[in-house]
């Protein structure tokens, strides 16, 4: 896809701060550091859209973008720093599961891993929060740049069997952008209603 314009739209700190639901939706989720800004900046081509650079203990908040007037890119929080308060982790779990479990426009969730470790129990966590919410899941492995070629496989392998995929993960790097056409070929076989994606809700306008 072309990207022709990339606004952003709101950042929620509640569902009654969700945009109206106009568009479908794609969300992408990932641990804290995982390089889940610097995908999207890189899968956008937009170096600053989104900031790169999270604080521990802040009120999470979810970002909406307009991509191109066709779909909104939706940019869950973080999970998983180390020192967060516990109140902003009921927070970040009720603002989450409030998205993923009513927002019927969520055509799917991409879930940023990074390639050269095997997935947390909180990524676990997340995938069985995607699954509950019936929702199709793209994994994506980032900062294949820091691999070396020789674990790639491997490494991709050990995720798919500790997160029981049915397909191996992925490969991206924000860096070098190895991945973003693979990505782009996936996200826009969700928007067309092909493979993978959630049926979209009957009666949306199809604007
Ligand atoms: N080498 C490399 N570094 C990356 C990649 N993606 C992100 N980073 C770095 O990882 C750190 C965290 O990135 P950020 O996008 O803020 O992560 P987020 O917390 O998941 O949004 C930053 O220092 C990025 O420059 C990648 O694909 N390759
Ligand atoms: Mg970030």
């Amino acid at each position: 896809m072309k990207i022709q314009t990339a606004e952003f739209v709101i950042s929620a700190a509640s569902p009654r701060q969700f945009p109206s639901p106009v568009l479908p939706e794609v969300a992408f989720a990932g641990k804290s550091n995982v390089g889940k800004s610097s995908l999207i900046n890189s899968l956008l081509q937009r170096k600053g859209l989104v900031k790169t650079s999270g604080t521990p203990g802040k009120t999470r908040l979810i970002n909406f973008f307009n991509i191109n007037g066709r779909f909104l890119l939706v940019d869950l929080p973080g999970y998983g720093f180390a020192k967060v308060p516990v109140a902003v982790k009921a927070q970040w779990e009720a603002l989450v599961s409030a998205y993923l479990l009513n927002r019927a426009e969520t055509l799917g969730v991409v879930m940023i891993l990074d390639a050269r470790h095997s997935p947390t129990d909180l990524d676990r966590v997340m995938k069985e929060m995607l699954d509950r919410a019936g929702l199709p899941c793209l994994m994506v492995a980032n900062k294949v740049d820091k691999l070396k070629r020789s674990r790639l496989n491997p490494n991709l392998k050990t995720i798919a069997n500790d997160l029981r995929l049915s397909e191996i993960p992925l490969a991206y790097s924000a860096s070098t952008h190895a991945g973003r056409p693979e990505l782009w070929r996936r996200l826009e076989a969700w928007l067309t209603g092909g493979e993978g994606g959630r049926a979209q809700p009957a009666g949306r306008s199809s604007g």
